[in-house]
């Protein structure tokens, strides 16, 4: 008996210890977290029952012992470098020549790059194969023993993979904390009003810090090795080779190795700067190391740091500032938006001075106050953002602003609408501000297409209180305008022609250039083809618009209150009277299908063989009309493949349903 449970538990550690493979170094897990912690538990049982079977190095017994004080220090046999950089493509050549130079070499040697990750570094020592000790870099000759704490991280092998091992193994690498483990943890932590971490990296070194190694056990951390200490035999004759000898002994290594030329390198930089903000894991450059050990040799060392390896950073995507004021706009729907005001500084490649602030919640989120040292953050292509307040630093004078009470460009009240974070102005037309962004919303090109009339010349006539609504537009004269804006005679005529002919246009466009909050071009395109006529849209019940497809409440009641605006059915009235037109939808009921006049149907899930837009189109020239949703008013639903909770109403009402070949058959196409 006793036989068959050490057996179980030999046979537990060999199978965790290969899920531990799996999912840390091969990030191909074979199994779920929840079938993982079955085993993990089972394991715990078992041990518990019959301690004289317990494996000191068991996956269980990664919870280590609580230290009694403090991590006393540990004497690194061979010191833990740190690394030069380079930070463009010319220093990055300037490196690669010096080393040519120095190995008095013809062709640059070849060289790797893999990912610089941003944590903390750390150096762990198997002997025969079992991990002994781990310590931090701390000033590269002298680190910090955090044995017990790294035993905790689940993707650091305690026993090595294999039998084929040095029998002194020291491993060098980067603990970290991904970037989605980073927001789960932090998440705990708020929710348990504990304090957060500002990002991963100091997540990563305020865990690995912790004293008890039962909290750090709690803590999402991650390991990949990037190089050696002391081994007591070669791993390979290459950095490559050891990289691959170690993923073999089952520890992670520093993902996307790439190895090759200087220009391959060059790419792989390019790469991956690209690749930055998909990665799951948080890096500030690439590493970029002689490829062969005897050339790294050869080389040697300056100072701290080697001549054979460089960290190419990449711009950095946070940096402080101060916030020098905090101004407020108001866009073409009225919404009043804060937006920081920056002193310049250069972050994430470019030279910022204004960053988002989304919107005074947001503000008093940050307690962001003018004249704050900041810290700003621009990432990719996203807007630049201000991620903390400095609010140590902040002088005794400063004030929070005050949220408008009225629109700064108009004096109209703002209001607030439940539920939602954004101010807006009550002004509509009134406000110049609108009136811009409205008006140019009015002339651009998926809209009425006025080509011509651009920003300036918009602001110019607004200031000179021509133009106040879009109908004004259509009452200027080419005489009127010349000379404005720098404009010639022909330019003017120009422009007045273009407004001239955006008069005939279609339905859909004229409705998505009204600017009704929410109706974009496709749910204007959906409202024409439903509605065909003005007029019947205008006198749409709430219910009849949520009738529409994709057209919900909010949209619904965006556009009721657009048309209950007596200001805006004039300004309607005034274009047309003004000759905007539009050909009047005529349904053409085919004369081939059944006529399906009077009969509202409704399509859901996929179809094969054509859009639903498609099949849309094809049912209203049968006279359809064609719903979003099913009520008991539905004549028939149309339920592909994936159909959901409207197929359940359709049943629960009594609704006839059919599917797409029984579609295709009524419409005559099989
Ligand atoms: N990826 C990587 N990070 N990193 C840091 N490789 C790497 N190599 C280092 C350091 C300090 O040093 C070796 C070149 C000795």
């Amino acid at each position: 008996m006793t036989e068959i449970v050490a057996q179980r538990i030999r046979d537990l550690v060999t199978e965790i210890r290969q899920h531990d493979y799996n999912y840390h170094v091969l990030d191909e897990p074979t199994i779920g977290d929840s079938q993982y912690d079955l085993l993990l538990a089972e394991l715990k049982r078992l041990e518990s029952e019959h301690p004289e079977f317990l494996d000191p190095n068991s996956p269980t017994q990664r919870v280590g012992a609580k230290p009694d004080s403090g991590f006393e220090e540990v004497a690194h046999r061979i010191p833990m470098l740190s690394l030069d950089n380079v930070f463009d493509l010319d220093e990055f050549r300037q490196f690669v020549e010096r080393m040519t130079d120095r190995l008095d070499q013809s062709d640059s040697p070849y060289l790797t790059a893999e990912p610089k990750l941003d944590g903390l570094a750390l150096s762990i020592r198997y002997e025969h194969g079992r991990l002994v000790l781990a310590a931090t870099r701390g000033d590269g000759q002298t680190g910090e023993n955090v044995t017990q704490n790294v035993r905790t991280i689940r993707s650091i092998p305690l026993t090595l993979k294999g039998s084929h091992y040095p029998d002194v193994l020291e491993v060098r690498g980067e603990v970290i904390m991904k970037k989605a483990d980073f927001a789960a943890m932090n998440q705990r932590l708020a929710e348990a009003s504990e304090k957060t971490f500002v990002n991963p990296r100091n997540a990563a070194a305020g865990s690995l810090r912790q004293l008890d190694p039962s909290i750090v056990a709690t803590r999402p951390l991650s390991f990949y090795a990037y190089g050696l200490g002391e081994v007591s035999e070669p791993l390979g004759t290459t950095h490559s080779e050891v990289m691959d000898a170690l993923k073999n002994l089952g520890i992670p290594v520093n993902p996307g190795l790439v190895r090759g030329e200087p220009r391959v390198i060059e790419t792989a930089y390019e790469s991956l700067m690209a690749r930055r903000d998909d990665l799951p894991y948080e890096i500030d450059g690439m590493v970029v190391k002689v490829d062969a050990l005897t050339l790294q040799n050869a080389l040697g060392f300056v100072a701290r740091a080697p001549r054979f390896a460089t960290a190419w950073k990449f711009p950095a995507q946070e940096a402080a500032t101060r916030l020098v004021a905090i101004d407020v706009q108001v866009g073409r729907t009225g919404a009043i938006t804060p937006v920081a005001r920056l002193e310049p500084v250069f972050v994430g490649g470019v030279t910022v001075s204004n960053a988002t602030l989304h919107n005074f919640d947001e503000v008093a989120r940050l307690d962001a106050r003018p004249g704050d040292q900041v810290m700003v953050r621009r990432a990719g292509d996203v807007i630049p953002q201000i991620v903390r307040v400095m609010t140590e630093q902040r002088s005794d004078v400063s004030r929070p602003i005050s949220i408008p009470t009225e629109c700064p460009i108009c004096q109209s009240p703002v209001e607030r609408a439940e539920g939602e974070a954004v101010i807006r102005c009550s002004g509509g037309l009134i406000c110049r501000a609108q009136r811009l962004e409205h008006l140019k919303h009015f002339v651009s090109r998926k809209a009425m297409d006025i080509d011509g009339v651009g920003e300036r010349l918009l602001e110019i006539l607004i200031e000179k209180e021509w133009v106040a609504t879009p109908a004004d537009l259509y009452r200027l004269s080419a005489e009127s305008i010349e000379g404005l804006d720098r404009m010639g005679e022909k330019s003017a005529h120009n422009v007045i022609q273009a407004i001239a002919q955006s008069k005939e246009t279609t339905f859909a466009r004229f409705l998505y250039a009204l600017g009704i909050r929410d109706v974009g071009e496709a749910t204007a395109r959906t409202l024409a083809a439903e509605f065909g006529d003005l007029d019947r849209l205008i006198q749409a019940t709430h219910d009849e618009l949520m009738d529409v497809e994709d057209v919900g409440p909010v949209v619904a009641s965006h556009i009721r209150a657009f048309f209950e605006v007596d200001r805006n059915r004039a300004v309607i009235q005034d274009l047309i009277d003004l000759g905007v037109h539009w050909p009047i939808a005529t349904v053409e009921v085919s004369q081939d299908g059944p006529d399906l006049t009077g009969q509202t149907w409704v399509l859901t899930g996929t179809l094969e063989t054509m859009t639903r837009d498609e099949a849309s189109d094809k049912l209203r020239a049968l006279g359809a009309k064609v719903s979003g949703s099913v009520s008991a008013k539905t004549t028939m639903l149309v339920a592909g493949p994936g159909a959901g909770s409207k197929l359940a109403k359709a049943e629960s009402l009594g609704v006839d349903v059919i599917d797409e070949a029984a579609l295709i058959a009524l419409l005559g196409e099989s």
